[in-house]
């Protein structure tokens, strides 16, 4: 189904003429409320009134994640305090996280990218959608409640985790579609089993998944237990949150929402354009935001553009599901965590040397982190009752700290590989997605 055929489908040269009045808007924006993008176009020497093509906005400044950093709490915000609404966020690489400013308008271009992105897979007023994304700062639980709602379906707001329950309500209400982290479909799918449900005789038939990596494979296997369709869908809170990209009924490639979300594709060390169909950075504009809009914003995900026209008739640019990241970010559990967050933990605690191993595995469909670290030699040597104390005071504060729990297994000095040549290799990635 097609929730805006007429933004959706819309000719490619009608869209350009609104991205670039939408984008000219966003550039005077930002050059007269916010500091921060009036200094990076004077560096430029470049006017908002200098842009005359869509094609133009490789003139403008790109924003990284450390500008976010650098400017937190509010420091890109592009409107007055009293028009904010709402604001999430997720974990920056140190202990600042990424904010996000929502105006009323932000809520409704959510909503309408988000319905976008669940009739894609298919769902209308008539389904019952059991959203297990987690509520609250994470963007993936509101994000697929606003769409749900828009669309009139009916939403069951669970949240993640409490597995059972899920299972339950699942079958109890006849959900006919299901939003959650695909490694957490497989995860319920597998307890559904243990207790002897059969997932294939409930009325649930498809599937938005995101906020992850995943393969074709873990695709294949979630249709084949549940009987459904299962979708790819993507965002990131900086730029709204879900809703970004998605699936439509073809499963060739994922639309971009454009006429929100004006989408690049560029070679990571150069900062140019790549050439059609090659493998690049993705870098997005939210050319109609209000409350922290970005131009250009580097998402360090890779991807290519699919540019054959799609069977469902919608004229929107697609990607391809993602390819990797180009930094380090892992994201365990749903959550995003980096290597350089673990090692900071680690140098403030009293005992320990700045020398670890993440090792990631995936038991039952969900991620375990152990985390190795060397431990001072004096500590070694003292009875265990203090490796102990300080085992547990790792675990707290990077439970604290990061969200998740890491399971932390101390090691002796110089126990942990130091390459001679190369990087040393601080994070061990055995999941097999
Ligand atoms: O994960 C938003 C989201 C929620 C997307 C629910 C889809 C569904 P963040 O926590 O900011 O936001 O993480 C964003 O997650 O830059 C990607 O690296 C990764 N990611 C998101 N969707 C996909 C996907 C949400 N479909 C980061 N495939 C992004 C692979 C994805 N990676």
């Amino acid at each position: 189904m097609i929730f805006n055929p007429e933004r959706e489908c819309m000719d490619v040269q009608a869209r350009k003429r609104i991205q670039l009045a939408s984008l000219k808007n966003l550039a005077e924006t930002l050059y007269s409320r916010v500091l921060f993008y009036r200094q990076k176009f004077d560096e430029l020497k470049i006017k908002p009134n200098d842009l005359h093509s869509i094609e133009d906005i490789e003139k403008l400044p790109f924003t990284t994640k450390d500008d976010l950093r650098l400017n937190y709490p509010h420091g890109l915000r592009a409107c007055p305090q009293e028009r904010i609404v709402e604001v999430h966020m997720s974990t920056g690489t140190t202990g600042k996280p990424i904010v996000n400013e929502y105006s009323s308008k932000d809520l409704e271009i959510w909503s309408e990218a988000m319905a976008r992105t669940l009739a894609g897979a298919g769902c209308t007023r008539d389904d019952i959608v059991q959203n297990c994304y987690g509520y609250g700062l994470f963007t993936g639980g509101l994000g697929a409640h606003y769409g749900s709602i828009k669309i009139g379906a009916e939403i069951l707001p669970m949240s993640s985790g409490l597995t059972e329950r899920q299972l339950m309500i699942m079958r109890d209400f006849g959900s006919t579609m299901l939003t959650c982290t695909p490694s957490y479909a497989l995860y319920l799918a597998e307890q559904a089993a243990e207790k002897g449900i059969d997932l294939k005789s409930l009325p649930i038939s498809k599937g938005c998944f995101g906020a992850e990596a995943w393969s074709e494979n873990m695709r294949g296997e979630i249709e084949a237990r549940y009987n459904m369709k299962a979708y790819d869908i993507y965002g990131l809170t900086e730029i709204i949150g879900p809703g970004v990209s998605f699936e439509c009924e073809a499963q060739d490639g994922m639309h971009v929402n454009e006429d929100m979300f004006y989408p690049e594709i560029i070679n990571p060390e150069t900062g140019k354009p790549v050439p059609a169909g090659e493998k690049g950075e993705l870098v997005f504009t939210t050319i109609t935001r209000e409350g922290t809009p970005l131009l250009r914003y580097r998402t360090r995900d890779i991807t290519c553009f699919i540019d054959k026209p799609c069977s469902c008739g919608r004229t929107t640019r697609r990607i391809h599901r993602l390819f990797g990241r180009t930094d380090d970010m892992l994201i365990i559990r749903g959550v995003n965590v980096f290597p350089s967050q673990i090692e900071q933990a680690l140098i403030e605690i009293e005992g320990t040397e700045p020398q670890y191993l993440i090792i990631i595995t995936r038991e039952n469909h969900l991620d375990e982190v152990e985390l190795q670290v060397e431990v001072k030699k004096e500590f070694f040597s003292d009875e265990t009752r203090g490796l102990e104390i300080l085992k547990s005071r790792i675990e707290q504060t990077l439970k604290s700290k990061l969200q998740i729990g890491i399971k932390v297994k101390l090691v002796e000095p110089k126990t942990l590989a130091r390459p001679e040549v190369g990087k040393v290799k601080r994070v061990l990635d055995n999941r097999k997605i």
